[in-house]
């Protein structure tokens, strides 16, 4: 057994002693011996082998004697038989923030609640502030800490998963007998944010395959172990499903739990229309199987071309296809540019040459470097006389670098009256002008939007940084009237930006979908602070391709010389 597991049972032992009120103590013993077999730096195990256990700071012959036990046998009847008392729900109830074990106990003892809908509708129904000692402020903390409990234990930012999904099948290709291997979900989807890791795999060797996914260094805890279907947590705390199929179902597979739910749908009626059955086995014609081994064949036999996993989320895919018009999607290795990277002139930390150095790394041939604007304080807004060091710098540097090319660009800051952060003849001097919000969030929607138009509308401006605002798990998006945005950036042939930085991905692909439809042009940009943000750029093609963006919807499919030619056009 890990020390974390160990230090997690004597933990929740301490907690549930706390709920049922029980001698201080106890419980702080138990608490104290937690945190130390979780910060020690040797093994319990091995320390338990060794006769060593009381040699541990703050572990007496009966701590000793407990750790024994759970290393023994899993667990602690301590610990087995608190829970008969008590529900084991109640400690999900202290994570919420503003909930500590007192509270939890008069809950529990007055209402029997023991789900977190039923103490949100207690709340909402204010029968939390009449109980002793709580209260209207404490009944509306509690609300607030189950909304960030949801945020935290609920999907997470795409950005935050891929990597992790990525390496598993890095390991898993180098330590286990598999054949093929492929991420599904929604993260083949390149969907915003995820709730698992769905992995799919063939192998020869099932047993042996699952065996290894099980003792990945990534993985915290085995919820399922078998040969088709193994489940774990994995350290950051995620939820990762592998499964093994049939070589012939692989495509079948790969398909049904790519989904979308929604699609997956539509499909299996459009097959059922064709006398046809369709699971995650194959395609059947009464018992035949006449499809499955690779996505495109399933497709094949409904009628259909093969649709790119990010358009399947029943938004009109389907239809599209039947008239064999999907959209030819933008491609990674169409970007030749970043639109959107700070350096150290403002908050960002790399240098123009390290910024080219990276650029280059990632095959790009031009970055606009968009630093932010003089009132942005906070955020290192350049002076003007700055500026114009930048902009000499720039040119020299160009005039050097033959194979990326930057370009002079700023994030102007829109003030709370809708005028921007520097005069008309600064922003004259610059390329690339992205404006947008980065005060003023709490204004009304008549405000924001007044705001975001004046800023489309001002002849100067190339194009509107993150235009909703919102940052994925910590703030939503500004009151804004996205439509009169989008039909101002189409009436000045302005762009809007997908920006890519992992928490933002703003437009988002909704938005994304309606500008294409209108003929905005759009540009992807990482808003990278650090140049590894850069990275991001992959994240933001994901966005484009869900918003069903052609080469020719995007201003980074441009080479240099044509970008500088539009920003030139649009500055009028
Ligand atoms: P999420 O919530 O980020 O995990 O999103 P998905 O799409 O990865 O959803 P997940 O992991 O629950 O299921 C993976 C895929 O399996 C899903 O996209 C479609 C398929 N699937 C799951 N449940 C059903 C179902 O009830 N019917 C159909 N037709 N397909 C399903
Ligand atoms: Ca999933």
């Amino acid at each position: 057994m890990k020390n974390r597991e160990v230090a997690d049972i004597l933990r929740k032992t301490a907690q549930l002693l706390d709920i049922k009120g029980d001698n201080p103590y106890r419980i702080r013993a138990y608490e104290r011996a937690s945190q130390t077999i979780e910060s020690l730096t040797k093994d319990v195990e091995e320390l338990a082998r060794e006769g060593k256990l009381e040699t541990i700071p703050g572990i007496g012959a009966d701590l000793a004697n407990k750790i024994r036990e759970i290393l023994k046998t899993g667990t602690l009847s301590t610990f087995e038989e608190l829970k008969k008392e008590i529900p084991p729900v109640l400690l999900t109830f202290l994570e919420i923030p503003g909930l500590g074990p007192k509270k939890v106990k008069v809950i529990y003892e007055k209402y029997g609640i023991t789900s977190i809908e039923d103490l949100e509708k207690a709340c909402l129904q204010h029968k939390i502030a009449k109980l002793p000692g709580f209260g209207f402020k404490t009944e509306e903390n509690i609300l607030k800490g189950i909304r960030l409990f949801r945020e935290r234990t609920g999907r997470r930012p795409l950005g935050e998963v891929l990597p992790l999904a990525e390496e598993v099948v890095f390991l898993l290709r180098n330590r286990a007998p598999v054949i093929d291997i492929a991420i599904a979900g929604s993260i083949r989807r390149q969907k915003e944010t995820v709730k698992d890791i769905d992995i799919l795999i063939t192998t020869q060797q099932a047993e042996t395959t699952m065996k290894v996914v099980a003792e990945l260094p990534l993985v915290e805890e085995i919820i399922a172990l078998g040969d088709t279907k193994t489940s774990v947590r994995l350290r950051s705390g995620i939820q990762m499903d592998v499964r093994v199929v049939e070589p012939e179902a692989w495509g079948a597979a790969l398909a049904y739990f790519t989904g979308s739910k929604a699609h997956n749908i539509r499909i299996r009626e459009l097959a059922l229309e064709r006398g046809l059955k369709i699971n995650e086995y194959g395609v059947f014609r009464g018992e035949e199987r006449i499809a499955g081994r690779t996505e495109e064949e399933v497709y094949a036999v409904l009628g259909l071309p093969f649709i790119p996993p990010e358009l399947r989320e029943d938004r009109g895919e389907i239809e599209v296809a039947l008239q064999g018009k999907l959209p030819q999607l933008v491609n990674y290795e169409d970007i030749l540019g970043d639109g959107h990277v700070h350096s150290k002139y403002s908050d960002g930390s790399a240098s123009l040459e390290e910024i080219i150095l990276k650029a280059e790394a990632l095959g790009l041939s031009w970055v606009a470097i968009c630093d932010h604007s003089q009132g942005l304080k906070i955020a290192g807004g350049v002076p003007v006389e700055e500026l114009w060091k930048k902009k000499k710098r720039i040119e020299e540097l160009n005039n050097r670098s033959q194979k990326v090319k930057l370009i002079m660009g700023a994030e102007v800051d829109i003030l709370s009256d809708g005028t921007l952060d520097y005069p008309d003849e600064v922003l004259k001097e610059i390329d690339f002008v992205i404006a947008g919000i980065h005060t003023g969030f709490q204004q009304d929607e008549r405000q924001i939007t007044f705001r975001l138009v004046s800023a489309l509308k001002h002849p100067l401006v190339h194009a509107i940084a993150h235009p909703t605002g919102r940052v994925l798990g910590e703030r939503e998006p500004y009151a804004v009237n996205m439509e009169e945005v989008l039909e101002a950036a189409k009436t000045y042939g302005k762009a809007l930006e997908i920006n890519a930085y992992y928490k933002r991905l703003d437009l988002n692909d909704i938005y994304v979908k309606a500008s294409v439809e209108k003929g905005i042009p759009l540009i992807i940009g990482t808003d990278a602070h650090h140049v590894d943000q850069m990275d991001f750029l992959k994240l933001g093609v994901g966005v484009a391709r869900r918003g069903w963006c052609e080469k020719k919807d995007l201003l980074n499919t441009l080479s240099y010389e044509k970008v500088i030619e539009w920003s030139k056009k649009h500055k009028s």
